[in-house]
């Protein structure tokens, strides 16, 4: 614990100094506003006893300066100690920023009592910010779960839908496309009931961390959808466009080349992918429902059409 005392007669600051010193404190001292408020600024004091009658910046004016000197969050508990009797110079004080003010001389006793409440209150106030930064971090980490698919870690069909609005009406105020993409694993029941649960839902895992990392831009958005169904929400993006990046991801599925014994269509584990583009228009809010079956509607299609490819 360091203190600061911004005082100008020595022989009170060399005492005040000795006494904070007897209580485990190191004491800095000032001997004028301007060199306190520079020694406040280099040195981060807890606490700071403070001389009002000086020569140049008096001891209010350096409690003011020193208040808008601390950092967010924090604070420093300022201690006045005056030669200045009057109600009026402790209401002042109080009002400037002083958080007690003493009455010169005082004596060890009080000094020691008034820093150990001062260190009582810092303590608690100390507590109170980890307590803060605590519970701003575990809502942070709910937020993170409340959306997140538990088996993926891709977001959930909650985030998914918030996301197609959001970037539904963005779109349409920017004049911009929107394509909508859903995904479905082909043949996913007899490979569950071949292989089992357990590697079927690691079939799921590798798909989503593909799907994902396959996915470039930061406004590209996968999620999962369904059970063995995912949804992809890209914004910007117009059907040409579109075409390219599903066929990116159909690719990348095929290429993880997780062995499929029981597919119709193919050696290893493929997806069906159904792909919608439209321009949102202003004030459809709900626009984004028909985009959903358009792109439902063209994953049948690929379903019906041979599997393991895109559908407009
Ligand atoms: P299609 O090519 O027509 O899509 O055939 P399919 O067998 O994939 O279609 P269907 O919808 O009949 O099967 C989906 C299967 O996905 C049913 C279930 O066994 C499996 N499934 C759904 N969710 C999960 C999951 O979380 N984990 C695992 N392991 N399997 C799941
Ligand atoms: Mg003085
Ligand atoms: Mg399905
Ligand atoms: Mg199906
Ligand atoms: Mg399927």
């Amino acid at each position: 614990m360091k203190a600061l005392v911004i005082e100008d007669t020595l022989t009170s600051a060399t005492l005040v100094c000795h006494q904070l010193g007897k209580m485990g404190l190191e004491a800095v001292h000032a001997r004028d506003g301007e060199s306190g408020i520079e020694a406040f600024k280099r040195e981060r004091p807890d606490l700071v006893l403070l001389d009002i009658i000086m020569p140049g910046l008096d001891g209010f004016e350096v409690a003011q300066r020193l208040r808008q000197l601390e950092r967010d969050g924090e604070w420093t508990p300022i201690l006045f100690l005056t030669a200045r009797t009057s109600d009026e110079d402790l209401q002042r004080g109080i009002e400037v920023g002083g958080d007690d003010y003493l009455i010169k001389p005082v004596s060890e006793v009080v000094l020691k009592a008034k820093v150990r409440a001062m260190q009582r209150i810092a303590q608690m106030r100390y507590s109170l910010l980890v307590l803060t930064r605590k519970l701003d971090e575990a809502n942070r980490e709910l937020t993170r779960l409340s959306s997140a698919d538990g088996l993926t870690g891709i977001a959930n069909r909650r985030r998914f839908d918030e996301t197609l609005l959001k970037e539904w009406r963005r779109c349409a105020r920017d004049g911009r496309p929107l394509t909508l993409l859903l995904m479905d694993v082909d043949f996913f029941k007899p490979f569950n009931d071949n292989y089992g649960h357990q590697v079927g839902d690691e079939c799921l895992k590798a798909v989503a961390r593909t799907l994902a990392e396959t996915l470039h831009r930061p406004s590209d958005m996968v999620a999962r959808y369904g059970g063995e169904e995912f949804a992809a929400i890209l914004p910007d993006t117009d059907q040409t466009g579109a075409r390219a990046v599903a066929e990116a991801l159909r690719e990348a599925v095929q290429g993880l080349a997780i062995t499929h014994r029981f597919s119709a269509v193919s050696r290893v584990v493929t997806l069906s992918l159904g792909l919608a583009c439209e321009y949102p228009a202003r004030g459809d809010d709900n626009g984004f429902v028909r985009l959903l079956k358009s792109a439902d509607a063209a994953l049948y299609e690929a379903k019906k059409n041979g599997r393991n490819r895109v559908e407009v």
